[in-house]
C-alpha cells in the first residue's frame, strides 16, 4: 500500500473512531494560580510560542472545551514528532513523558506499545521523531511525574494519560471533588495548526494530580498546565476529517 493509500485508509479509520468517541464534551476545566515563583502562565507561554498574544486562549481553546469535540482527545498516525517548548516545575529535571497506543484494552506502560520521548534532563527546544513500525496508530502521551520516584498523590506506576478516562478519579482514585467528575485532565491540547503547518498541536500538562484541591504551595494542586509543554506534529482526531487529498499528499508524499 503506498502511503497517501495508507493514509486515506487511516482517515476512514478516523472517522470510524471519531464516531464511536464518547461525546463528554464540554469538558468543564478548573484552573488555579500557579506555585511558580515567579509566575508564568500557560498563557504567556502560549504567546510567546506563536509570537503573539491572543491568537489562543488557554482558558476557552483547549480540545473539549466546546459541544461536539472530541472526547476522550487521541491521534492517529504512522508517526509524529515532538518538540520540547517549555517545563516550568519543581520536577522539571525528574518529569518523563512518553507515548503509548491506544488499543481499546487496558494501557500499561511497560515498554511494550509504550516509549519515552522525553527524559528528565530534556529541556526546552529536546526534539524527537517517532515512527511506529506497525504503521498507523491511535496514540496518546503519558506524564510520569517526577520519573521513576512516587510523585504528590502520584504514587508509582501512576501516570496522568492525555487520555483523561485513563487517569485515576481525584486525588487518589476515590471521586474527584470538582469538575469534571468522570475523568482528571491532566493535559490540554490545543490545535495551532493554522500558525505552525497543518497537523500540528500544543500539549500541555500538569505534572501533579489535577484531581486534587486547588491549594496554595504545595499541598494539592495548582493545575496552572504549565509543567511540561510540548509541540506535536500528527494526524488528530479532528483535524483529518477536515485533511484533504491535497494536504495529505503535501504530508505523505516525500
Ligand atoms: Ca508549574
Ligand atoms: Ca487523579
Ligand atoms: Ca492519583
Ligand atoms: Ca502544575
Amino acid at each position: 500500500m503506498s502511503l497517501v493509500t495508507r493514509s486515506l485508509a487511516a482517515l476512514a479509520l478516523v472517522g470510524l473512531c471519531s464516531a464511536t468517541a464518547r461525546a463528554a464534551s464540554p469538558v468543564p476545566v478548573v484552573f488555579g494560580t500557579t506555585w511558580d515563583v515567579p509566575a508564568v502562565t500557560l498563557q504567556g507561554i502560549m504567546n510567546t510560542y506563536l509570537g503573539a498574544p491572543g491568537l489562543v486562549n488557554v482558558a476557552t481553546d483547549y480540545v473539549g472545551h466546546d459541544a461536539g469535540e472530541p472526547d476522550p482527545w487521541f491521534w492517529l498516525d504512522s508517526q509524529f514528532s515532538a518538540l520540547l517548548v517549555r517545563e516550568v516545575a519543581g520536577y522539571s529535571g525528574l518529569n518523563v513523558l512518553g507515548w503509548y497506543l491506544e488499543d481499546g484494552g487496558p494501557v500499561t506502560i511497560d515498554g511494550i506499545d509504550d516509549g519515552v520521548v522525553f527524559n528528565g534532563p530534556d529541556g526546552s527546544g529536546a526534539m524527537r521523531l517517532i515512527i511506529f513500525p506497525a504503521g498507523v496508530s491511535r496514540f496518546g502521551f503519558y506524564l510520569d511525574p517526577k520519573g521513576a520516584q512516587s510523585g504528590h498523590n502520584a504514587p508509582q506506576p501512576e501516570r496522568f494519560f492525555t487520555n483523561r478516562f485513563l487517569n485515576d478519579l481525584g486525588a487518589d482514585g476515590s471521586g474527584a471533588i470538582h469538575a469534571p467528575f468522570d475523568g482528571d485532565v491532566q493535559a490540554l491540547v490545543f490545535d495551532v495548526s493554522q500558525w505552525k503547518g497543518p497537523n500540528t498541536w500544543l500539549v500541555a500538562f500538569e505534572d501533579v494530580d489535577y484531581g486534587a484541591a486547588i491549594t496554595p504551595c504545595c499541598n494539592g494542586t495548582d493545575n496552572d498546565y504549565n509543567d511540561l509543554v510540548f509541540e506535536v506534529k500528527a494526524i488528530g482526531a479532528t483535524e483529518a476529517r477536515a485533511l484533504t487529498f491535497g494536504a495529505l499528499k503535501q504530508k505523505f508524499g516525500r
